[in-house]
Order: structure tokens, then C-alpha cells, then sequence
């Protein structure tokens, strides 16, 4: 079988909910030394879109969305764990975090991975974070940026949250702000005086290195 088969093979996994399917596709990819990040967009990724969108048709109810974020929950650590590393962690810290009221961290997830294997220290608070805890952390870790993922557009006002507590107590030079997660735009980020926006893991990294001037 060639790698498209076996990326084939991802995307039916989790429309599927097959974790048995989806682990050997990860491993089978994995051992073709395809990177990552492009079995993650080319493989899994359409397959949770698949599944995104016909539960937004009501096509799908929840226990098979459940189902399906499981597999793809699993799957994204399996990768996660194959992204490489730099040696060096000393480019800069990003706290990241998914806001106070959302649970999805799939995507945030894979953004961690990637910065990480770009030598940035990620502190990552999960999912459900509040405004508070968030700006509190970033203070404590020293961190040069604050990245929000937000994936309901009932849970998007929370980044706008963040930018007035941060200009509120004073902080808002201190830390750049960027905003990622499926409904977020690049307007959003404007709107909401965020410093940048990436719709995915990989323009998560360049756009962090802008902040960073690098
Ligand atoms: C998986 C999933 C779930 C899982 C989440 C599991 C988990 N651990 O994350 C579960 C089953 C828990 C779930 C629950 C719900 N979900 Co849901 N879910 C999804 C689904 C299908 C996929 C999300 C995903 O993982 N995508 C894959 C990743 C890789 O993509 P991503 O998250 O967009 O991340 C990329 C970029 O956005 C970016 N990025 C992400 N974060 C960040 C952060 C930064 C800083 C940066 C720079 C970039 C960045 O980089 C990532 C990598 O490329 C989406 C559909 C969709 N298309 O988004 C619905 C979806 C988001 N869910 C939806 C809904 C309605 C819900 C529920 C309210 C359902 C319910 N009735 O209870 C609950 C909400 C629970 C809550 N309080 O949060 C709706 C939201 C609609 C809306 N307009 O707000 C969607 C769009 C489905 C739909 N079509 O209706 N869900």
C-alpha cells in the first residue's frame, strides 16, 4: 500500500471511530517517515472535519461525536509524541490555553507539539482556562506570549476577555497575544486587539516567531 492509501485509511478511521484502524494508519505513516504534521492535515484532520460537519448537519448526534473525538484524541498524542524535539528550548515561552467554557484541545494540541519541536518552552493549561488563571501563569512563567484557542463562537468572547483584563491590570505590553481555533479569524484578531492569528499548527509557529522578531 502506498502512504495515500494508508492516509485514506486515517480519515475513514475516524469517521469510523476505529482506533484499532486509526493506530496502525499513524504507524504505518509513521514508518513511511511522513512528517507529522502532514499525516495530521492530510490524514486525520479531514476525517474529524467529516465527522465536524455532519454533526453540524445534524447528521450525527453526540455519543458518535464523542466516539469519534476519542479515536482522534488518541491518535493526536500517538503523533504528538513522534514530533522531534530541538535540543535547545530557549527561543522564547508561550502559555497556551483553550478558554474558560470549551473543552476541545485536539487542534491546540498539535499547535503545543509543533512549537515545541520549533524550540519555544510551552507551558499549556489545557482546556477550560480562565482569564484569570491564564494572565496569573503567564506572570509566573515569564512568558513572552499568551495563545488562545477557542473553538465554539459562544467561547470567542473570551479571547476578547483577555486582551481587556490584560490591558486592564496593565499588562498588555508585556505579553504578545495570538488567537487560533476553527471559527477564529484574522478579523477576530483585529477586532479584538490580539496582536496574531494562525489557522493552523504550522502557521502557528511562524507567526510566533514574528512576535518574537526572529
Ligand atoms: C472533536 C470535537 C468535539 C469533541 C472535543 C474533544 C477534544 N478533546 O477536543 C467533543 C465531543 C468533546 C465536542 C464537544 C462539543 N462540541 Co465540538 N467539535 C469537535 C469537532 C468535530 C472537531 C474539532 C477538532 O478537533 N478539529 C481538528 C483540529 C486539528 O482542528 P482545530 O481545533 O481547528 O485546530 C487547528 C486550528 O484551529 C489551529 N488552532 C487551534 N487552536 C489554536 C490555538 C492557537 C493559539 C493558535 C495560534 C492556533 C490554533 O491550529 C489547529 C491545528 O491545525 C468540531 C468540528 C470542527 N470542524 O471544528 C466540533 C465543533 C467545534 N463542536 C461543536 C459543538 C456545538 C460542540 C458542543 C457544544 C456539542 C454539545 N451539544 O454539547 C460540545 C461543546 C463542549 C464544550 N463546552 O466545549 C460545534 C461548534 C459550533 C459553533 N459554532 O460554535 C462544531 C463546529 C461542530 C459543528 N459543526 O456543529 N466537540
Amino acid at each position: 500500500m502506498t502512504y495515500n492509501n494508508f492516509l485514506e485509511q486515517a480519515r475513514t478511521s475516524i469517521i469510523e471511530y476505529d482506533d484499532k484502524k486509526a493506530t496502525e494508519a499513524a504507524k504505518q505513516l509513521l514508518s513511511m517517515e511522513l512528517a507529522p504534521l502532514e499525516i495530521m492535515e492530510k490524514g486525520f484532520i479531514p476525517g474529524i472535519a467529516e465527522v465536524g460537519e455532519a454533526f453540524g448537519l445534524g447528521r450525527l448526534f453526540m455519543p458518535e461525536l464523542i466516539r469519534a473525538a476519542k479515536v482522534m484524541e488518541a491518535v493526536t498524542q500517538l503523533i504528538n509524541q513522534n514530533v522531534s524535539q530541538m535540543d535547545e528550548q530557549h527561543k522564547g515561552v508561550v502559555m497556551i490555553a483553550t478558554v474558560k467554557g470549551d473543552v476541545h484541545d485536539i487542534g491546540k494540541s498539535i499547535v503545543v507539539s509543533m512549537l515545541q519541536a520549533n524550540g519555544f518552552t510551552v507551558h499549556d493549561l489545557g482546556r477550560d482556562a480562565s482569564t484569570d488563571k491564564i494572565i496569573e501563569e503567564a506572570v509566573r512563567h515569564e512568558a513572552d506570549i499568551i495563545g488562545t484557542s477557542a473553538l465554539l463562537t459562544t467561547t470567542m468572547p473570551k479571547q476578547k476577555e483577555l486582551e481587556a483584563e490584560l490591558k486592564k491590570q496593565g499588562l498588555k505590553d508585556r505579553f504578545k497575544t495570538i488567537v487560533g481555533g476553527a471559527p477564529v479569524t484574522s478579523r477576530w484578531a483585529e477586532r479584538i486587539g490580539a496582536d496574531a492569528f494562525a489557522k493552523d499548527a504550522q502557521e502557528a509557529v511562524i507567526q510566533v516567531k514574528k512576535l518574537l522578531e526572529m
